[in-house]
């Protein structure tokens, strides 16, 4: 679960890719556009850019489809007012990026910014409050504990490991009392909230363990991002 020093220098460039794929898309995505072919934008954007492969299926999820935890790209139309959750990644020198972000079309309406604004303060506490020494359930709890105070939860664990693969030990959730995270480990933070068949938002930064504080390595704005293009 410890990373040496260089695979956490190819797990910086994979999450950089990561990053300049959501500048990509952000830039190209339309109304009007399906969700497969949003998806063929961003993994065509990670091949011709050095990646071997996307670490597993992209999901573009928007509207109705954001609500489900992990939706498979269809030709749903994207439409105004849609939220559209993406979750991302490739492999890049033998390494793993995995991101998630939300982009509103249009306008945000606003009962989806309600919740984005509690997945954001979850994510963010998230980050900022995991310590080196932690166990993983105790990290779990940061976030989902302010999701439960808002009156929601949801059915995954807060994160996971990346490395040469894009889920590996240690699992972040409320029932991994043993794992304890270290200095050099890698680990997604990622809590969400999903209204099945009407909308659901995720947020999540892959994250490494530096001098006892957790620092993203997916740098773009979790601010709301709202698609006029
Ligand atoms: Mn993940």
């Amino acid at each position: 679960m410890i990373k040496t020093n260089e695979e956490i220098e190819k797990l910086k460039k994979a999450s950089k890719l990561a990053d300049d794929c959501y500048n990509y898309i952000v830039s190209q995505i339309k109304i009007g556009m399906t969700e497969k072919e949003v998806a063929s934008l961003i993994d065509n954007y990670f091949l011709d850019h050095g990646a071997t492969k996307v670490s597993f299926e992209t999901i573009v999820g928007s509207g109705p489809n954001s609500g489900a935890i992990h939706s498979t790209p269809s030709d749903r139309v994207i439409n105004y007012e849609d939220v559209v959750q993406l979750d991302f990644g490739c492999v890049l020198d033998g390494y793993c990026s995995d991101c998630s972000r939300v982009l509103f079309m249009g306008r945000v309406k606003p009962k989806y910014k309600e919740i984005y604004d509690i997945v954001y303060e979850a994510q963010k506490a998230g980050v900022e409050n995991t310590k080196a020494g932690m166990k993983a359930c105790e990290i779990d709890a940061i976030s989902r504990d302010i999701i439960k105070s808002h009156g929601y939860d949801f059915k995954h664990a807060v994160g996971h490991g990346v490395g040469i693969e894009v889920h590996e030990d240690p699992t972040i959730s409320p029932k991994n009392e043993n794992d304890i995270i270290e200095n050099n480990m890698v680990i997604t933070i990622e809590p969400g909230i999903y209204f099945e068949g009407e909308f659901g938002i995720r947020i999540e930064d892959t994250c490494v363990m530096i001098n006892g504080k957790l620092e993203p390595l997916n740098k773009t704005t979790k601010e709301i991002v709202i698609i006029n293009n």
